[in-house]
C-alpha cells in the first residue's frame, strides 16, 4: 500500500482545552507523520466547502459556529493508510460512546450541546483527503 495523506483538525474544543500536544503525541506514536501544520482561524466560507456533505443537516448551523468558535490546529498527516489509520485513532463520531483507547473515547464526552464536540476531524476517503488538503492548504505540493 502507497504512502497516502489525510487532513486533520483539531477542533476548537480540542485546542481550548490544551489537547492538542495529546492529539499530535498520539499521532506521532502511531508512526504518521506532519508534512503541514498550522494553527488558523476557519472562515465562514471555508467551512461550507468542508462540511459541504452535511449542508441541510439539522446540526449543521451549530458544527459552523462550533467551528468559528476559536481556533483550529490543521494538518496534513503523510503514511500508509494513514486515512482509515487516523480515522480509526479518532474513534466513533459520538464521543460518548466512542470506543476507550481512541481519541473521541478517551478525551471526549456530551456537553449537552447540540453539536457533538468530539475534537477532532479526518478525512473519510481519498477523494475526501485531496479536497480537504486542497482547501485548507492550497499551496501544499
Ligand atoms: P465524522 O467527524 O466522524 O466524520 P460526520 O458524520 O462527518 O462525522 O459529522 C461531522 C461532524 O458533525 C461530527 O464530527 C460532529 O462534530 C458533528 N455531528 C455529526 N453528527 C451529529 C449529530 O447527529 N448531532 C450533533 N452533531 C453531529
Ligand atoms: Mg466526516
Amino acid at each position: 500500500m502507497a504512502s497516502e495523506r489525510t487532513l486533520v483538525l483539531v477542533k476548537p474544543d480540542g485546542v481550548r482545552r490544551g489537547l492538542t500536544g495529546e492529539v499530535l503525541r498520539r499521532i506521532e506514536a502511531k508512526g504518521y507523520r506532519p508534512v503541514a501544520l498550522e494553527l488558523r482561524e476557519a472562515t465562514p466560507e471555508l467551512l461550507a466547502e468542508h462540511y459541504a456533505e452535511h449542508q441541510g443537516k439539522p446540526f449543521y448551523d451549530p458544527l459552523v459556529e462550533f467551528m468559528l468558535s476559536g481556533p483550529v490546529v490543521a494538518m496534513v498527516l503523510e503514511g500508509e493508510r494513514c486515512i482509515e489509520g487516523f480515522r480509526s485513532l479518532a474513534g466513533a463520531t459520538d464521543p460518548t460512546t466512542a470506543a476507550p483507547g481512541s481519541i473521541r473515547g478517551d478525551l471526549g464526552r456530551d456537553w449537552g450541546e447540540k453539536v457533538q464536540q468530539n475534537l477532532v476531524h479526518g478525512s473519510d476517503s481519498p477523494e475526501s483527503a485531496a479536497r480537504e488538503i486542497g482547501l485548507w492548504f492550497p499551496n501544499l505540493g
